[in-house]
């Protein structure tokens, strides 16, 4: 079975829909045909300032989502970034063969850094996609389901990977992207040609799992629409349009044509509110499901420390084989 790694950050009280649509929907499928591991990456949670009670929340919260989603950790290794300590120790050997000019090349860094200030932007978030190689390489992963912001990031794995077979010896599977092109970039509902983004969404852009479901449905009634009244999915000219079509025939297993059959000489109005429907029934499961795994913590500790076992018994090999190929002495 080939292998996957994926992970999600922990930096925000509810997983968004592009989080759901964009990743997590494949992590769950990808469990039945691939040697699976999902963590949830708390280390990258740091690099933008944060709160040490919310983070601790936020990790049991994503955790917790993520086995409401249909993650089985009977049938996926599920763990948490910190609980594995060689992501910390090959992110070190990698961050001394990543160019500073390379590492300065990538987009997010430049987006998240022009935002914050040089004042305000950490070295940790320089150095995050590096962190990410590491997380990824660990596992000698084939595929990283992720969505399409992090296909830089990937091409950086890529490099490095190579780079440093090439250097020091066959030690890594070079890894590629698993991009599901529908669903790679969920936009947000106000401004439909940007993501949605947990920084840089609006609160009426983006819907968040584990929000009140009246207000979910409330902001896909008042989501963006395009000019014209016909319902055609045409992402240049009618992108609000085209991206509500990509979340229904996600959310329904439809394919878009067989939305827009269904909908052919209806309006907008009509389109959004049977999507607000269908997606207050998603939500009130994974919502009820989500509760339960937090009350009972016991029960989630045990997952956690189970999936670090497991990712531990494949990182340390790895981290063995690149410390042994870098030229460091084993310890006796
Ligand atoms: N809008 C999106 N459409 C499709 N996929 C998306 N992902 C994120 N937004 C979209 C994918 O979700 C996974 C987890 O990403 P993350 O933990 O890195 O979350 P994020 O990128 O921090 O989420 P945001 O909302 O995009 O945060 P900011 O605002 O910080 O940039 C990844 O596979 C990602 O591709």
């Amino acid at each position: 079975r080939p292998r996957v790694l994926s992970g999600i950050q922990p930096t925000a009280d509810s997983f968004h829909l592009g989080n759901y649509l964009g990743a997590v929907r494949n992590w769950v499928s990808m469990q039945d045909t691939h040697d699976a591991f999902y963590c949830v990456v708390d280390l990258h949670a740091i690099t933008m300032g944060h709160d040490p009670v919310a983070l601790r929340n936020r990790t049991r919260l994503s955790v917790a989502q993520l086995l409401a989603l249909g993650l089985d950790p009977d049938r996926c290794t599920l763990f948490v970034q910190s609980h594995v300590p060689e992501h910390a120790q090959l992110g070190w050997v990698l961050s001394c063969i990543t160019g500073f000019g390379e590492a300065g090349r990538m987009v997010q860094f430049k987006d998240k850094s022009a935002k914050a200030g040089q004042d305000s932007t950490s070295v940790g978030l320089f150095t995050y996609p590096i962190l990410q190689a590491a997380d990824i390489l660990l596992y000698q992963a084939d595929q990283v389901p992720v969505g399409e912001d992090q296909r830089q990031h990937l091409e950086l794995t890529r490099d490095l990977a190579q780079r440093f077979n090439t250097r020091f010896g066959q030690t890594f599977t070079v890894p590629s992207a698993y991009i599901v092109k529908d669903t790679a970039k969920i936009t947000d509902l106000q401004d439909p040609t940007s993501k949605m983004s947990k920084s840089a969404s609006s609160p009426n852009g983006i819907i968040e799992l584990l929000d009140d479901p009246a207000r979910s449905a409330k902001k896909i009634k008042s989501a963006v629409t395009d000019t014209g009244r016909e319902i055609l999915y045409d992402e240049e000219n009618k992108p609000g349009i085209s991206n509500l079509l990509t979340i229904y025939a996600a959310l329904t297993n439809r394919a878009i044509d067989e939305l827009l059959e269904m909908y052919d000489g209806r309006g907008y109005g009509d389109l959004k509110k049977d999507l607000a429907e269908v997606l207050v029934e998603f939500v009130k499961p994974i919502q009820e499901r989500t509760r339960a795994y937090l009350d009972d913590p016991a029960q989630l500790d045990k997952i956690l420390a189970i999936g670090a076992e497991k990712a531990r018994a494949v990182s340390a090999v790895t981290l063995a084989a690149a410390y042994q190929n870098v030229g460091f002495v084993s310890p006796a």
